[in-house]
């Protein structure tokens, strides 16, 4: 924990609190689901309400709100300096019975700083603007981080995206007011972004622990997606012998405890399948396909080069001693990224002058910012998660935290802009 000297200051700057929380709560009902929290998967019906609903809540503050074809919610104010863009923001879509507040918040409160700062009619010399990045959790398409590696122009063969139903991407996004034909526009020029912000819940329970009201996030976890298709052959679970079986799911079954086993020998740090999904998922029929995930992660870009040999070493021998093949093709990759040292003070200055304790902390979780670092210096603020809890409707962060993490990313803004 870092022990500030800095004099808290009154003036410069403060979010609308309770706007910010309504905003919160509001956002919250778009695919709220019956166990607390949100279900609104990327592309999905709920996700496209929720882009509707927060546009509507931009042009009512006299900002303009535009979706590029990588389907990401952008919102500028109208009168706008030429400077370059000092970007905040994060993702709307959720995973699957997620919580109310990771992604959301760092949106709403995006836009809650932009709101403000366009009030203010101050001369700038940076552009503040407001982005809602598109599938960052790729709860249905898989293709995680997906509008930020379009904004960075990174995506990967965007057109071969479909989810666990075979469907194709491009329905959902042009749903979504995105067109897979345009997607390359989605790329921003080089040099148009000063610097990204992007303020989230830390998902751990570092922050809570502590009793520190804000982090100063140091460096983001790498990240590298699989999705595996075991084929073995379908056949009758009563008549097929032992010995004549191809059988996906035991297959697949060893393919869990391979990926598990990569992070319990300590080749990465964490290593889960979290999605699995047999053909035909019936009690009597031997499963001739399964298709399933394999995400590692690591702080280290070489461990997590070493752990992906590993699990395809793994997963070959699996294959032969089953009897099936095994496709392992990436689906995405996220390297490990440390946050700009000048961002990190900013923030850091920003939470004491606000007499706001902060200390500097890591992220096990993934975030769009680290997508982010390929085009420009990022910084993230944190704020406590209870109980460090998140992918899970019991995320939660108390209201008074809420807002000192946007009050935070507001003062870092306005110091930047003002440049
Ligand atoms: O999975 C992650 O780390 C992030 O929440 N998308
Ligand atoms: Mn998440
Ligand atoms: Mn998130
Ligand atoms: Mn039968």
């Amino acid at each position: 924990a870092t022990k500030s000297r800095t004099r808290v200051v009154t003036d410069g700057p403060r979010v609308d609190g309770p706007r910010l929380l309504r905003d919160l709560a509001e956002l919250a009902r778009f695919g709220a689901d019956d166990r607390g929290g949100v279900s609104r998967p990327g592309f999905g019906r709920a996700d496209a309400d929720a882009r509707r609903h927060l546009i509507g809540r931009a042009e009512a503050a006299g900002l303009a709100a535009a979706v590029d074809p990588a389907g990401n919610l952008v919102v500028r104010r109208r009168r706008r300096t030429a400077g370059p863009a000092l970007l905040m923001g994060s993702h709307l879509d959720s995973v699957v019975h997620g919580g109310r507040l990771d992604g959301a918040y760092g949106v709403v409160a995006a836009l809650e700083a932009l709101r403000v700062l366009a009030g203010r009619d101050e001369p700038l010399s940076w552009e503040p603007v407001m982005v809602a990045f598109t599938n960052e959790e790729g709860a249905r398409f898989p293709q995680a981080f997906w509008g930020s590696m379009a904004l960075t122009g990174e995506l990967r063969d965007p057109r071969r995206a479909v989810d666990r139903d075979d469907v194709p991407i491009a329905g959902p996004l042009r749903e979504a007011g995105g067109d897979l034909d345009r997607i390359a526009d989605a790329a921003w020029p080089d040099g148009s972004i000063g610097a990204f912000l992007e303020l989230h819940i830390e998902q751990g329970p570092v922050l809570e622990r502590a009793g520190v009201p804000i982090g100063v996030v140091t460096s983001i976890v790498g990240r590298t997606l699989f999705e595996a298709r075991v084929r073995g052959r379908q056949g009758h679970a009563g008549t097929t012998p032992m010995d004549m079986r191809r059988d996906a799911m035991a297959t697949a079954a060893r393919v869990v405890l391979a990926v598990e086993e990569l992070a319990r020998s300590g080749a990465c740090r964490v290593a889960t399948v979290g999605a699995l999904n047999p053909e035909p998922n019936v009690p009597n029929v031997i499963a001739g396909q399964v298709r399933l995930t394999a995400e590692l992660r690591d702080t280290d870009p070489a461990r997590l080069g070493a752990a992906e040999v590993a699990l395809r070493a793994a997963v070959d021998r699996i294959a032969t001693l089953t009897g099936t093949t095994i496709e392992l093709a990436p689906v995405m990759r996220a390297t490990p990224v440390a946050t700009d040292a000048g961002l990190r003070r900013v923030i850091a200055r920003a939470g004491s002058e606000l007499g706001l304790p902060n200390r500097t902390v890591a992220s096990g979780a993934g975030h769009d910012a680290q997508i982010m670092a390929s085009a420009a210096p990022i910084g993230m603020i944190f704020v406590p998660s209870a109980g460090g809890v998140s992918h899970a409707p019991e995320e939660h962060t108390g209201d008074r935290e809420l807002v000192a993490g946007g009050d935070v990313l507001l003062r870092a803004a306005w110091e930047l802009c003002r440049l």
